[in-house]
C-alpha cells in the first residue's frame, strides 16, 4: 500500500494502523491495544484514502493498492476537535493527577497544540460530577477523568474474564462502573490492576501507599524492613532512563538505604522457600493419589479468581503462602527473636510489581500473633516516586549489596518473576540429576515464552511417570483451561497461573511498558538467573538452617495458609 506517497509492503498486519506504525509514523490512538479487541471509539487514528474517505486505521484491514494519507489538514482539524471535546468533559486538575506526565490525553493535547478548551462547561459541570471510588485496597476509580475508551472494560472482561466493570446507561449518560454502581471493593474484582495498566488517563489508578512508608521511616520507634520482588529489578530502571529490562537491583538497594530503610532483602529468598514447600506438597499429592492438578498460589489475583468463580477448585490450590507472605511471617518471627531487648516495632514493606499484593497483605489470614505479616505494599512505581522525591540521582548511585541473611537467593527463586518461572523452579527441584547441564536443560521443557497458555509433558527419571504441566498467564486463559478440564478434554498434574499477561514482569505496578518491554524484562531475569552460582532452591545456604531453627516447629504456621473466604 502507499502511505503518504511512499510504498509500504505489508504481510500479516491485521489493520492499517499496524502498517502505518511499521512505516515509522506514530498514528495517535486512545482506545487501541494490540492485545485487546478493536473498539474503534476514539477516532484519533483516522486516515484519508485516495477517494477522500475518512477511515479508522485500527478497524480497517490493509488492502493491496490502497493509498492513504495520515496527516491532511482535514485530519488535523478533526483530531483537534475530538481532543477538544474529550477535554471539555474531562476533569483537568492535571498537576495533582497521578497520571500527570504519563496521561495519553495530556500527551496528545500537547502534541496537537491544544491551547484552549473551546467547548468548556457544557450543561454538566465536569468538576466533581461523579464520586471517586476509593473502596478498593489497590485501585482508585475517578470517573471524572474517564474518556470512555473502554480499554479497562475490555481488559477486565476479555483478558481477565472477571467482568467487574462495564459500560452502563446510554448516550450522554454513558459511564463505566461496576454493576449497580457498587463500590469496586464489593464486586468480584480480583485487584489485578490490569484496568489501570491500560487506562490512558487518570480514571483508573493504583492506590498510593508512599505516605505510609515515609511515616514509618521517620518514626524512630520503627525498624523498616523491605523485601523486593523478583520482577521489580528489571523494570525500575526504565523510570530513570536506564535501558529497558536492565537488572538494577544494586542501585535499588543503594537508593533504599539512602531513603532510610533499615534492612533490605529479596523476595526471591522466600520464593526459594515456596519452591521447597510447593514441590513437597505436589509430590505428596502425586504419591497419595490426591486430586490433581495442583494449582500454584503465588498470585493473589488468581487465588481471588478461584474464590469468586471456582470455589470448588480451592482445595486444589496450593496451601503455600505466596513468597511475599512467607517472607513477612518469617521476617517478623526472626526479628522478634533477634531483637528481643529492643523496643522497636518491625514494619515490613514489600516492593512489588503487583497491585493485588496490596489486597493480599490486608487479608485476615495473614495476621500472626496480632501483627500483619506484611504492613505496607509499595508498587515499583511507588518506589520510583520515593526516589524522585528524595532527589536521588538514580543513575549515578554506587551499587550496593542486599542485607544478609535474607538477601540470599537462588536463580530458581528469581525466575518467579516471569510466567513459567515457578514451574521451572519446581522442575529444577523435582529432577534428581542436579548437574549444571541438567538444570540448564530445564529451560527447554516448554515453560518459557510469553504465550498465554503453554502445555507440555515432563517425563521423570523413573522412566514411568510423565507429568502433564500447564503454564498460564492472564485469567481468561486460566478460564479456558478450566473449561477444557471440566469437559474432560484435558488433564494436568500441575498448573501455574499468573493473572498478569507475561507474569509479574507485566504487573500493573510496573512502569508503563511500551512494545517489547515484557520480552526484554524476561530475558534479563533469565540472564541474571544464568549468572547466579545457585540455580536451584535447595542450594540456598540460608534455608537448611532456618528449617532447623525458626521453622522447626512452625513450618505450617509460618509458610502455609488456609483461605477462609
Ligand atoms: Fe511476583 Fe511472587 S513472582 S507473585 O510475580 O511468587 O508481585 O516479581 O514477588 O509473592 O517471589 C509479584 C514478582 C512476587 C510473590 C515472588
Ligand atoms: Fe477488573 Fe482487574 Fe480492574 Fe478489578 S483490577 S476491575 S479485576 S481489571
Amino acid at each position: 500500500m502507499v502511505i503518504n506517497g511512499e510504498r509500504v509492503p505489508f504481510s500479516g498486519e491485521k489493520n492499517i494502523l499496524s502498517v502505518v506504525r511499521k512505516a515509522g509514523i506514530d498514528l495517535p490512538t486512545l482506545c487501541y491495544y494490540s492485545e485487546l479487541s478493536v473498539y474503534g471509539s476514539c477516532r484519533m487514528c483516522m486516515v484519508e484514502d485516495q477517494r477522500g474517505n475518512i477511515i479508522t486505521a485500527c478497524s480497517t484491514p490493509p488492502k493491496n493498492g490502497m493509498e492513504i494519507k495520515t496527516n491532511t489538514p482535514r485530519l488535523k482539524k478533526y483530531r483537534k476537535n475530538i481532543l477538544r471535546l474529550y477535554l471539555a468533559s474531562h476533569n483537568r486538575e492535571c498537576t495533582t493527577c497521578p497520571r500527570n506526565t504519563t496521561c495519553k490525553l495530556q500527551d496528545l493535547a500537547i502534541r496537537f497544540g491544544i491551547e484552549e478548551i473551546k467547548f468548556d462547561k457544557t450543561d454538566k459541570a465536569w468538576k466533581d460530577e461523579y464520586k471517586i471510588d476509593n473502596s478498593s485496597p489497590s485501585i482508585t476509580r475517578d470517573p471524572n477523568k474517564c474518556i470512555q475508551c473502554g480499554d479497562c472494560v475490555r481488559m477486565c472482561n476479555e483478558t481477565q474474564n472477571v467482568g467487574a466493570i462495564d459500560f452502563a446507561l446510554r448516550g450522554y449518560e454513558l459511564k463505566v462502573c461496576p454493576a449497580f454502581d457498587m463500590p469496586l471493593a464489593e464486586t468480584e474484582c480480583v485487584n489485578c490492576g490490569q484496568c489501570a495498566a491500560v487506562c490512558p488517563t487518570g480514571a483508573v489508578t493504583i492506590k498510593n501507599d508512599v505516605p505510609s512508608v515515609w511515616k514509618a521511616i521517620y518514626d524512630d520507634k520503627k525498624r523498616v524492613v523491605a523485601q523486593i520482588a523478583p520482577a521489580v529489578r528489571v523494570a525500575l530502571g526504565e523510570e530513570f532512563g536506564i535501558s529497558k529490562g536492565e537488572n538494577v537491583m544494586p542501585l535499588i538497594v543503594a537508593a533504599m538505604r539512602k531513603i532510610g530503610f533499615d534492612e533490605i532483602y529479596d523476595t526471591s529468598f522466600s520464593a526459594d522457600l515456596t519452591v521447597i514447600e510447593e514441590t513437597n506438597e505436589f509430590l505428596g499429592k502425586l504419591e497419595s493419589g490426591a486430586k490433581l492438578p495442583l494449582f500454584t498460589s503465588c498470585c493473589p489475583a488468581w487465588v481471588s479468581y478461584v474464590e469468586e468463580k471456582h470455589p470448588e477448585l480451592m482445595p486444589q490450590v496450593s496451601t503455600c503462602k505466596s513468597p511475599q507472605q512467607m517472607f513477612g511471617s518469617v521476617i517478623k518471627a526472626y526479628a522478634k527473636d533477634k531483637y528481643q531487648d529492643d523496643e522497636k516495632e518491625t514494619i515490613v514493606v514489600s516492593v512489588m510489581p503487583c497491585t493485588a499484593k496490596k489486597a493480599e497483605a490486608g487479608r485476615a489470614e495473614f495476621v500472626t500473633e496480632g501483627s500483619k505479616d506484611v504492613d505496607i505494599v509499595l508498587t515499583t512505581k511507588g518506589l520510583a516516586d520515593m526516589i524522585y522525591e528524595s532527589g536521588i540521582v538514580f543513575k549515578e548511585l554506587e551499587p550496593e549489596a542486599l542485607d544478609m541473611p535474607f538477601g540470599m537467593y537462588s536463580g530458581a527463586g528469581l525466575i518467579f518473576g516471569v510466567t513459567g518461572g515457578v514451574t521451572e523452579a519446581v522442575i529444577r527441584k523435582v529432577i534428581k540429576d542436579k548437574s549444571h547441564a541438567s538444570i540448564n536443560n530445564v529451560k527447554f521443557c516448554g515453560a518459557r515464552g510469553m504465550e498465554g497458555i503453554k502445555e507440555f509433558d515432563l517425563p521423570l527419571e523413573d522412566g514411568e511417570t510423565v507429568l502433564k504441566i500447564a503454564v498460564v498467564s492472564g485469567l481468561g486463559n486460566a478460564e479456558q483451561l478450566i473449561r477444557k478440564m471440566e469437559a474432560g478434554e484435558a488433564f494436568y498434574h500441575f498448573i501455574e497461573v499468573m493473572a498478569c499477561p507475561g507474569g509479574c514482569i507485566g504487573g500493573a505496578g510496573q512502569p508503563f511498558g511500551l512494545r517489547n518491554t515484557k520480552r526484554l524484562r524476561a530475558e534479563s531475569i533469565y540472564a541474571s538467573d544464568k549468572q547466579t552460582q545457585l540455580r536451584h532452591a535447595d542450594e540456598n545456604p540460608v534455608i537448611p538452617d532456618l528449617y532447623n531453627t525458626l521453622l522447626k516447629d512452625r513450618t505450617h504456621e509460618l509458610l502455609h495458609v488456609h483461605y477462609h473466604k
